[in-house]
């Protein structure tokens, strides 16, 4: 909003000539979803605790989680209200990709509050029936798919780290592919908060390299030097990465351990979702699984633990997903989160190395 009021007036006032750069917006996007997140965050855990929206702890799950029963839960509230008020203050909200990861956002985060509802204010512990959660969350993805399928300066053509001229054109066959990411992302986030600061460490270090991504992807210059798919537009996107590493820093100030609040499903959920389209509309796709290899490791930790008790009814991991595995083998929940986020950032830099390797 600030750019279409004062960006406009650099002719008479030089200095607000600032606001056509987007970095500059990017910047403050991440500062101010902070701002709002300290300003916030202590009141809402109030609130929260007032109302007694406590996490329930499954007597499933490792014995030193017991502790942390009645912690509020749906912080993820706070983490919205930071990315969606700084995004519209800082982003060109004549950009019709800043609308569609606004809606994917805001769709997303409306499943998690419903699932979290359910489970913590209604106290159904299956909380939302996963063909209405999942059932849900398809619809939302090929709404978005279609919309990107129907942009005129979008393209079905998928593109490979590494592989410069390999780009095979994959027409609305590119759709499931498109509902795959989203949805995929989305439940893989969702899965990894399990532990304090566990999925907010990872979503800030992939929204810092999606930045950068969605920045170089959005300017000419820097697109054909890299050989990589110049997508106009693109490069606001840039802007609500930074409110996401913001709103993502203020929440850790609030999750790490020992954690005051929880994400709940209604922050996970939307999170995940809005990187993945981030990802789909910046045409680096596959990169995700190399960016966000922290969420994809978790997600797989399950679908083999799963398939493994299924069919041999042996279990590969002592409990997943993997984060468990490693607190039954006797590290501190810190520990696995600290090391967790390490990989994550040296999977972000391994990522972006595959800009210049093509
Ligand atoms: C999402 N939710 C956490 C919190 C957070 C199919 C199966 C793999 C599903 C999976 C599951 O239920 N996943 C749900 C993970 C839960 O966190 C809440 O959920 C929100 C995120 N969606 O914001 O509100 C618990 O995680 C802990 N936590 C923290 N700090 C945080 O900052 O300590 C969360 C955030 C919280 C708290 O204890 O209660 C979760 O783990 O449920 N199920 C599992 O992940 C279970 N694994 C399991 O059953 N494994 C089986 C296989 C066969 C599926 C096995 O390996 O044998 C684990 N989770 C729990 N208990 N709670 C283990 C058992």
């Amino acid at each position: 909003m600030l750019y279409s009021l004062l960006y406009p007036l650099h002719d008479h006032y030089a200095f607000l000539n600032v606001f056509r750069y987007i970095t500059f917006r990017a910047i403050y996007a991440t500062l101010t979803a902070l701002i709002i997140s300290f300003l916030l965050g202590p009141y809402l855990i109030r609130v929260l605790r007032g109302w007694r929206i406590g996490q329930q702890i499954r007597d499933v799950g490792p014995q030193s989680h017991q502790v942390k029963s009645g912690t509020p839960t749906m912080g993820g509230i706070l983490i919205l209200i930071a990315i969606l008020l700084s995004t519209l203050l800082w982003a060109d909200l004549k950009n019709r990709y800043i609308w569609l990861v606004i809606f994917t956002t805001f769709g997303f985060g409306l499943i998690g509050f419903w699932d979290d509802y359910l489970k913590v204010v209604r106290k159904k512990s299956e909380g939302l029936l996963p063909r209405y959660k999942f059932g849900f969350q398809l619809i939302l993805a090929i709404m978005i798919a279609v919309f990107l399928l129907n942009s005129p300066a979008y393209s079905s053509k998928l593109y490979f780290p590494f592989f410069k001229h390999f780009t095979p054109d994959l027409g609305w066959l590119y759709l499931p592919l498109v509902v795959f990411i989203i949805v995929g992302a989305s439940n893989a986030v969702n899965l990894t908060d399990g532990l304090d600061g566990l999925a907010i460490g990872p979503i800030i270090v992939t929204s810092v390299a999606y930045l950068i991504v969605a920045y170089i992807s959005g300017n000419h210059k820097f697109a054909d030097y890299l050989l990589i798919p110049y997508i106009e537009g693109s490069g606001e996107l840039s802007v609500f990465c930074g409110a996401i590493i913001g709103a993502g820093l203020g929440f850790l100030w609030f999750n790490a351990y020992p954690a005051s609040v929880f994400m709940g499903d209604v922050g996970s959920l939307p999170i995940g979702g809005a990187l993945g389209t981030v990802a789909v509309v910046s045409k680096h796709e596959l990169l995700l699984l190399l960016v966000g290899g922290i969420f994809v490791i978790e997600a797989l930790s399950v679908i083999t633990q799963v398939i493994s008790f299924k069919t041999r009814g042996k279990r590969v991991f002592l409990m997943s997903p993997i984060h468990h595995h490693f607190e039954l083998k006797g590290w501190h929940e810190s520990k696995v989160v600290i090391r967790f986020w390490i990989i994550a950032i040296i999977l972000a830099l391994l990522s972006l190395s595959t800009l210049k390797l093509r």
